[in-house]
């Protein structure tokens, strides 16, 4: 009878072990953090109407939806891999080391990050997509992350890492980066709360769409944003001087036929790629100059939408996922970008600037039961603030050293006393990719005061409220010159709040530092 007991005693023992596990599952939130590259507000229905009639986004505009919507989130250095170094650790680039893609180096994985810091509170996590910061995912159970290009990846046939195995695999990414990741749902450990950073290569340059999708917006004409034919009055020496015209979108992008004398390296940047070309009829026979201009941005844009149809139809597969495997209630679902984009604004492709269209990041959440449905959230919030927010939400400490603020407060319909009212933004990489000027500013609810520096020292000052375009620099208007001694001064501050008080002589040689990469 002794052993009766003690047998029993261990099976009630056993029972309540196992449930005390299921309580700490249910418990902590599952996370499904998405996120793409690139993907501008503009393109998104739940923040712009530019595109709703004829390239919805049904599925990310579900999430808002049943949750909130961050209206002012800001990247701090809008470009890939440094602001995704600034949502891994909470910190400024100046802090986490990474600062640029081109010349950038290796991301420090041996620092502290939020994947990392999950894992610890007893999280099972995965990444799965694109990674794009040189080292080794750390803080990871399983990572599949794309290798071509520098890690930028391919949107055809990509090859992955598979926790530190080349494989290489047959399809369209975003579709087939959605099968891995819910493969590993399938598979992953049950008995702990999980987190998946599933991150998609689109809809980065090139835009390839699907095949199915090829066609998607041919014979329509997609509208031109307002600013598409900017002369950069007042802005001559910043904004006129970039090589992200359309002027620079090459034969790859615009999905011309490869011609026959196709030179080796243009060739090669063909293939690489994994391209499918078009055969598109090249149009510079026929089309000169503005209609020329025109003709590539249509092009463009169409590939760009017709890209992100991917994105979307997959994020819905997510959702379904979710329902069908009673994950709905208990997972937190994001969705967000590394930065903004420009969709033809002031004549424009990709990023980089502190432009609006460009550092604005859409960033929507849900957590059935505790985001109302619907909340809007207005307030200035920045990249760097993600990490702490997810600590917060799964409680697991945040550090004394991490740099962003947990907005969960606002995201439960809180009002914040005391919530910052402007932000600090920097960009380094310079002169390439499309020579951008290096640039830092503060950015508050109504204004923006930016400092161009490197071989210039330019300033620009827009009022938000009256010119939402950014197209009247008004730092030489004498009616702004107290605001502007206020602005400068509330930008010092911020700097050294945030520790970046390098002299333009030192922030000149993180331009020209050769990290490694
Ligand atoms: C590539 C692109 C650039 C783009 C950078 C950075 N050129 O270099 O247009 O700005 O990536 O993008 S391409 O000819 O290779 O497509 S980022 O998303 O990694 O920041
Ligand atoms: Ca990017």
């Amino acid at each position: 009878p002794v052993k009766q007991i003690l047998c029993l005693f261990a099976i009630i023992s056993l029972m309540s072990c196992k449930k005390q596990q299921q309580k700490t599952a249910i418990e902590k939130p599952n996370i499904v953090f998405i996120f793409t590259d690139d993907h501008a507000t503009q393109a998104i229905t739940a923040y712009n109407d530019r595109f709703k009639d004829i390239s919805p986004t049904p599925n990310i505009d579900r999430i808002a939806k049943e949750g909130a919507i961050l209206r002012n989130a800001f990247s701090t250095n809008a470009i890939c891999g440094p602001s995704r170094a600034a949502i891994l650790t909470g910190k400024y680039s100046h802090v986490n080391g990474y600062y640029k893609n081109y010349r950038g180096g290796h991301f420090d994985n041996t620092q502290w990050s939020y994947p990392k810091a999950l894992q610890e509170n007893g999280y099972t996590t995965a990444l799965v997509g694109k990674w794009h910061l040189a080292s080794e995912p750390k803080g990871f159970d399983y990572y599949k992350y794309h290798i071509d290009h520098g890690e930028q990846g391919v949107y055809w046939n990509p090859t992955y890492s598979e926790n530190g195995t080349e494989v290489k695999e047959e399809g369209y990414a975003t579709n087939i980066t959605t099968d891995f990741a819910l493969q590993w749902l399938d598979n992953k450990n049950n008995q702990e709360p999980f987190c998946l950073m599933l991150q998609y290569k689109a809809p980065h340059r090139e835009w390839a769409p699907d095949t199915k999708y090829v066609d998607l917006f041919e014979d329509e004409t997609l509208p031109f944003p307002e600013t598409f034919n900017d002369m950069y009055e007042g802005r001559e020496q910043t904004a006129g001087n970039t090589h992200m015209t359309m002027d620079y979108l090459n034969r790859r992008d615009l999905k011309l036929a490869t011609p026959e004398d196709l030179d080796k390296k243009e060739l090669r940047k063909w293939l690489d790629y994994g391209n499918k070309p078009r055969q598109i009829a090249t149009p510079n026979d026929t089309l000169k100059g503005e209609a020329l201009r025109r003709w590539k941005y249509q092009r463009y844009i169409k590939d760009y939408l017709a890209t992100i149809r991917s994105v979307d139809d997959n994020i819905g597969r997510v959702l379904q996922y979710l329902k069908d495997h009673n994950l709905e209630e208990n997972t937190i679902v994001i969705y967000a970008s590394d930065q903004g984009f420009f969709l033809g604004e002031h004549g424009w492709f990709d990023k980089r600037w502190m432009y609006e269209e460009s550092m604005r990041m859409p960033f929507i959440i849900k957590y059935p039961g505790k985001i109302k449905p619907n909340t809007v959230v207005d307030d200035i919030i920045s990249n760097i603030d993600i990490a702490p927010t997810l600590l917060e939400l799964t409680k697991t400490e945040i550090p004394q050293d991490v740099q962003g603020k947990s907005f969960t407060p606002l995201l439960m319909g809180e009002t914040v006393e005391n919530w910052r009212q402007s932000m600090y933004y920097h960009y380094y990489e310079y002169p390439k990719w499309h020579h951008v000027q290096p640039h830092y500013g503060i950015r508050t609810e109504r204004y923006k005061l930016i400092h161009f520096y490197y071989d210039i020292d330019v300033w620009e000052l827009y009022d938000l409220q009256e010119d939402p375009q950014e197209m009247n620099n008004l730092i030489h208007s004498e009616a702004h010159t107290s605001l502007i001694t206020t602005l400068k001064e509330q930008l010092k501050a911020l700097k050294t709040a945030y520790g970046n008080t390098m002299t333009v002589e030192e922030l000149r040689n993180i331009s020209d530092t050769n990290f490694g990469g």
